[in-house]
């Protein structure tokens, strides 16, 4: 058998790439109580109650507030179930997802 070892000559650099991120959104109605969104956001995204408010907040008065990114699938999962909580008593809560730049 031989013995020869070789040393490479270059460093392989095995290409891996980060999967993109999606934000998810909460979108502001003038109907969905504020209570229900705050409780809604610490459900679906286990947020603290600080952070659901200041996310409910921020959307009541800007329109739009990012809560969370995630992976594809698991934004659209929790957007989807978000707003089915909210459509589950009446109310037009939305959340929807984009990716990120
Ligand atoms: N704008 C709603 C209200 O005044 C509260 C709300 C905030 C709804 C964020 C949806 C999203 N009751």
């Amino acid at each position: 058998m031989s013995d020869t070892v070789l040393t490479p000559r270059t460093k392989a650099r095995p290409k891996v790439e980060r999967p993109r991120l999606h934000k998810v959104i909460l979108v502001n109605d003038d109907y969905t109580p504020r209570e229900f969104v705050v409780r809604v956001l610490k459900a679906e995204f286990r947020i603290n109650e600080d952070e659901a408010y200041r996310v409910m907040i921020t959307a009541h008065r800007k329109g739009v507030c990012v809560v969370a990114v995630y992976t594809r699938d698991v934004a659209e999962t929790k957007a989807t179930r978000a707003s089915d909580a909210g459509r589950a008593q009446g109310y037009p809560l939305q959340f929807t997802t984009e990716p990120e730049e």
